[in-house]
């Protein structure tokens, strides 16, 4: 194989070579509204020449970017009508490089800048369909009123760690005129450390909100949605077959369920979609409640998978109850641990030799459930059984040893349970997956390094990593929509091997510009199966040291450019062989 070294030749100073990249330290409001457009501060450091903010979901466009000082600058942008609710993520792009990755909201309601009030002056009133952006300070609590109507729904909801920049921890309480809690909330399962309250209104009153620190410290940025909307805090069945329209029944304790159509769309990166605890189980499904108009801001994550749903059917509480599914394997089984001490038991036949990945999808998708899965034959021995293997979702890699029929048992950890105890048990024939990433360079560091930032007549290394699944084998890789003027150098992956450097190389008369594009791998070799996959990234935006990551993000492109020159080339050597 051939091997490639790197020298740096320096000519004149020693050069920082991140120093040219720009910083995004954050956006200004950090959202906007589908169907408008937003003047948006974008605070950041040598930015003076930014040309180009680019964002990784459609849906987003600059609209224009007004003048630009040391301190960051100001730009329009604009969310088309149909735009995706929820977290998107953007770059900045410079003549020097590109910024690390921060991420933005787009939400259903009108954004309002917190207002502090002035002395002797009451709390900020507020519509009802308001998002408030803002800031507390230490030791204080931020106040909202608003007026409600009897029998109106009041619900907040909290974007506060889920803004991908602080370990903050949010706290909200809704309290009526006589100073009485009506709802409140620190942490919740549906939103991790973010929270929400919600409540139908007694009585025709003006309410009062209040924000705060879990333990009185600061947050330095949230975002507070105040209004009218729905929250259910789980979703079932939590996922569909691909395009399929699945009718979904939203589970909310505060006014009672309600069905809703949900299609469920195919999704962009399905292949990274399998993923472990850590990953989520979709790129940004989720299952937006809406009612009388109104829709949440955040939905509930959902599963699109290739299967088709198997509903459980009460009484299912022992093996002798086990109904046996129609539908032949692969399915996706769904059922809620509906009380304490409930458990589910789903009848299938299955082939023997056939290899399975029996993978549960529950607390990925914010369900309280802690799941515990057995595999038993037809008489309820069990035969494989699993707690913890996905995190606290349940996963087994089964072979079945015989044709016949089979039972899975469900049941809560610790025998919890309760109506939003949502899960989904699929059964994914294993199947060969290849996705692709760049590690990270340094401890607690994810943004440093993640880009091909190549200058003028000049080369540019990049580590890039290769998750393999249930194959071996050489892997060729390509660059995916670069920019013009970009010619990538790798050697293929060796079958024995997971970690490459790629050498990008941009001609001397290659245009400055750059984007979002990709990098893919394929299986090569004769006869060699039609397995590929490109990028797929998690960025570890909140982590809080040793103590682990509190909030990431995915993305499926990696961003290029070319730059201006720099006062250095870089050399590629290919060692001879002795
Ligand atoms: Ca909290
Ligand atoms: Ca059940
Ligand atoms: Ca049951
Ligand atoms: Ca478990």
């Amino acid at each position: 194989m051939k091997r490639l070294v790197f020298t740096l030749t320096l000519i004149g100073l020693v050069w920082n070579v991140a120093a040219v990249d720009p910083r995004l330290y954050y956006l200004r409001p950090d959202g906007l509204q589908p169907g408008t457009e937003q003047e948006i501060y974008f605070r950041a450091a040598r930015a003076k020449d930014v040309e180009d903010v680019l964002f990784y979901h459609p849906g987003v466009k600059v609209v224009k970017i007004n003048e630009a000082d040391d301190n960051g600058f100001k730009a329009i942008i604009k969310a088309e009508a149909d735009c995706p609710l929820g977290e998107h993520k953007v770059r900045l792009r410079t003549r020097g490089g590109l910024s690390e990755l921060r991420t933005f909201y787009v939400g259903p309601f009108p954004t309002l800048r917190e207002v502090a009030p002035k002395e002797g002056e009451g709390p900020q009133k507020v519509a009802l369909n308001t998002t408030i952006s803002g800031a507390v300070a230490n030791e204080s609590v931020d106040r909202f009123v608003v007026d409600v109507k009897q029998g109106q729904r009041i619900s907040v909801e909290v974007e506060c760690i889920r803004l991908g920049r602080y370990f903050d921890d949010a706290s909200v309480a809704i309290k009526n005129s006589k100073g009485f809690i009506v709802a409140r909330s620190d942490d919740t399962p549906l939103f991790i450390q973010d929270c929400f309250a919600t409540a139908v209104a007694k009585e025709d009153d003006t309410y009062t909100v209040e924000l705060r620190e879990s333990s009185y410290g600061r947050l330095r940025a949230y975002r507070m949605h105040i209004g009218t909307f729905p929250r259910p805090t789980a979703v079932y069945p939590a996922g569909g077959q691909e395009g399929e329209e699945v009718d979904v029944k939203f589970i909310d304790k505060a006014a009672g369920d309600f069905t809703q159509k949900f299609k469920a769309a195919k999704p962009v990166s399905f292949q990274a979609t399998f993923g472990q605890q850590s990953q989520p189980s979709f790129r940004d499904i989720a299952a937006f409640p809406q009612a009388d108009g109104v829709i949440a801001p955040s939905g509930n994550k959902v599963r699109v998978s290739p299967f088709p749903n198997v509903l459980e059917e009460e009484p299912n509480n022992s093996v002798g109850e086990a109904r046996l599914s129609d539908t032949p394997l692969p399915v996706a089984f769904n059922g809620i641990i509906g009380q304490p001490g409930d458990q589910d038991w789903f009848r299938f036949t299955a082939k023997k030799g056939q290899r399975y990945d029996v993978r549960v999808y529950a607390r990925k998708l914010r369900s309280p459930i802690d799941s515990v899965i057995y595999i038993c034959n037809k008489d309820g021995r069990s035969l494989a059984s699993n707690d913890d293997s996905g995190g606290p979702d349940s996963y087994i890699s089964w072979t079945v040893p015989a044709d016949g029929e089979y039972t899975l048992r469900v049941r809560d950890h610790l025998n919890n349970g309760g109506s939003d105890y949502t899960y989904r048990v699929e059964f994914q024939p294993r199947e060969a997956k290849l996705s692709l990433y760049v590690p990270d360079t340094a401890r607690y560091n994810t943004q440093t390094r993640k880009n091909v930032v190549v200058a003028r007549g000049n080369r540019f290394p990049l580590i890039l990593q290769a998750r393999r699944t249930s194959f071996g084998g050489e892997l060729a890789l390509s660059p995916q929509d670069f920019p013009p003027g970009i010619t990538m150098h790798a050697a293929h992956m060796a079958s024995n091997k997971t970690q490459l450097t790629a050498v990008f190389e941009a001609a001397t008369d290659a245009p400055i510009g750059g984007g979002l594009g990709n990098i893919t791998g394929k299986l090569v070799g004769e006869n060699a199966a039609d397995i590929s996959g490109g990028i797929w990234q998690n960025f570890d935006l909140v982590q809080n040291g040793n103590r682990g990551v509190y909030y990431k993000t995915w993305v499926d492109k990696i961003g290029v450019a070319v730059v201006e020159e720099l006062p250095f080339k870089i050399r590629i050597e290919e060692p001879k062989a002795p």
